[in-house]
């Protein structure tokens, strides 16, 4: 044993075999894979990267990204994608929390990061691959063959952050094993082999593009087309040569509105897998008749890769996340005590397996808060498991918004907006959106006699937020609903605008 993800990634790849092909037709072997992240291995060395340092990348989707990430794997580094929409002052906490020894970003962003990590014993490189200095011309030096550093089962191979519900955000510390065992398990259950072609049109920077798909594919030695973002159009068009696509709900929400979906243009198709979001069991039905086909919800987090899986033979039941994945326990407890439920009662959702992350980076105290004394991940989530065994999500116990697959944690932007000039408080709720699922909303309560409206707002948070976290809407009241501890009441908040969306979109098509 080496390098306990990467040498099993190396013992699936046949050298000649295809492993991507891009929407501008570049196609990548597996043997160019190899000898990719082994250049890029070696010049991250050359940089200074030790075994353990963080390698931050802010970088846009391509094959040479996904390489950076393996090679980050090889040289024993651990691996911090961020999001493309981040803004700078975002960034600025997660390198000052995460101390990178490299941050690889696009050219276009190079000098604000320069900026902030001035003074810091972090570089920053960018991935361009026609600028001179590029970390990909000094890759271009570098050997095609790389002694990996040696990492065990249990030695970090990414970190990823994840909003927190009260304050700044954590760092999931996820180990080499966390992700092979968990892309292991999703191969095997969900048949993967080489003869696979996955539609990726996921965002690499995330648990669902980054170690779901992508780890998957490597380990079966399949093949992706590597897309650079999502459209409906396009993820039709690959499907007669295809045979499966992972996606979050807004994918198939804006695929049932195409009249190319048939069943015919699906035929070569042999599965579709939702997650991150919950699948609307409208939408999961309105998908099965145009396609004859089930769509097999599944269930993560970031803190635990996946933990829950429809099946692959056996009824694939709308409106439910399955069952817990080989090697993961999965139980329903009071919120309050702990003490587990009976089967049918709702409650707090824990799991326990190989899967569970390590631990928030540097934040023993908040890690030992979400653990049970038994080693049970607190996940946040509200759910039942039913008498077949399904498991049922029912809420979330956490205050957090999820658009398009992409987590909002409502602290962060009342805290932006409060700042903002005639504001005297906010209160940003998730209200459902046709599109997104949930349509981030803000409530907000002027100062006495301040002409703040919807426009400032939205332009006062535009360099502070990434755009998917911004409002969708800014809706002025004279208060906020409170309860008698003095607690704003989002419930009735969330019951009152309801219909916001919904009658936005009839308006726009009356
Ligand atoms: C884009 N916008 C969003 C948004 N994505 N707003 C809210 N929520 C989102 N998710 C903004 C754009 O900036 C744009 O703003 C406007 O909304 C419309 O953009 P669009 O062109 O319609 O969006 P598009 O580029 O098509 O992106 C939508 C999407 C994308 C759904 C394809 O968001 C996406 O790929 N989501 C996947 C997220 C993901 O991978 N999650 C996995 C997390 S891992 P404007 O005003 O500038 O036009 C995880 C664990 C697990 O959760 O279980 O998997
Ligand atoms: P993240 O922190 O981005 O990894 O998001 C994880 C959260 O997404 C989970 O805690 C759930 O609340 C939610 N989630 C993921 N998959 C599903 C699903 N299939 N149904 C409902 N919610 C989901």
């Amino acid at each position: 044993m080496n390098n306990h993800l990467f040498d099993a990634i190396r013992a699936a790849a046949r050298p000649e075999a295809v492993f991507i092909e891009t929407a501008d037709g570049r196609i990548w072997t597996y043997g160019d894979m190899l000898a990719q992240s082994a250049r890029l291995a070696g010049a991250l060395r050359k940089l200074g990267v030790q075994p353990g340092d963080r390698v931050a990348a802010q970088v846009e989707k391509s094959p040479e990204a996904l390489m950076l990430y393996l090679a980050s794997v090889r040289a024993g580094a651990v691996y911090l994608p961020l999001n493309t929409a981040y803004t700078l002052a975002e960034l600025a906490y997660f390198i000052g929390d995460a101390e990178p020894r490299l941050v690889v970003c696009t050219p276009n962003t190079r000098e604000g990061l320069l900026s902030i990590t001035g003074g810091t014993n972090a570089r920053v490189e960018t991935l361009d691959q026609n600028g001179a200095g590029s970390l990909l011309e000094l890759a271009a030096k570098e050997a095609a063959d790389f002694a990996d550093e040696k990492r065990g089962a249990d030695d970090l191979a990414a970190i990823l952050y994840t909003s927190g519900t009260t304050g700044r955000s954590k760092g999931a510390m996820l180990t080499h094993d966390n992700l092979l065992s968990n892309a292991d398990t999703l191969r095997d259950c969900w048949r993967f082999t080489s003869a696979d072609r996955l539609i990726h049109a996921l965002p690499i920077f995330h648990t669902h593009g980054l170690f779901v798909a992508s780890n998957v594919v490597l380990l079966s030695g399949a093949s992706m087309y590597f897309l650079p973002g999502f459209s409906a159009e396009e993820a039709l068009r690959l499907m007669p040569v295809s045979t499966v696509m992972m996606g979050v709900p807004t994918f198939y929400v804006r695929l049932i509105q195409q009249d190319g979906l048939t069943r015919a243009a699906t035929a070569n198709m042999r599965l579709f897998v939702s997650g991150s979001a919950p699948l609307l069991a409208e939408t999961h039905r309105r998908f099965e008749d145009m396609t004859g086909q089930a769509i097999l919800e599944r269930y993560g987090m970031t803190e635990t890769n996946m933990n829950t899986s429809n099946p692959y033979d056996g009824p694939r039941i709308a409106g439910t996340v399955g069952f817990p994945l080989p090697g993961v326990s999965l139980r329903v407890t009071d919120p309050e005590t702990g003490k587990p439920l009976a089967t049918g009662e709702t409650g707090m959702i824990e799991v326990k397996g190989p899967n569970v992350f390590k631990g928030y980076w540097r934040m023993p105290e908040k890690t030992a808060a979400e653990f049970r004394a038994d080693g049970f991940f607190i996940t946040g989530d509200l759910g039942m498991v039913d008498a077949q065994g399904y498991v049922h999500i029912v809420g979330r116990g956490k205050d957090l918004v999820i658009s398009g697959g992409y987590n909002i944690y409502p602290k962060e932007v009342e805290s932006e907006i409060d700042q903002l000039p005639g504001v005297f408080e906010s209160a940003v709720i998730g209200v459902p959106h046709p599109d997104f699922g949930e349509g981030v909303t803000a409530v907000v309560v002027r100062v006495a006699g301040a002409e703040v409206d919807e426009h400032a707002v939205l332009d006062g948070l535009k360099d502070r937020l990434a755009r998917y976290k911004q409002p969708k809407r800014v809706i002025f009241a004279d208060a906020l609903p409170r309860n008698t501890m003095g607690k704003v009441q989002k419930n009735i908040l969330r019951d009152t605008f309801a219909g916001l969306y919904a009658q936005h979109e009839d308006e726009r098509t009356g």
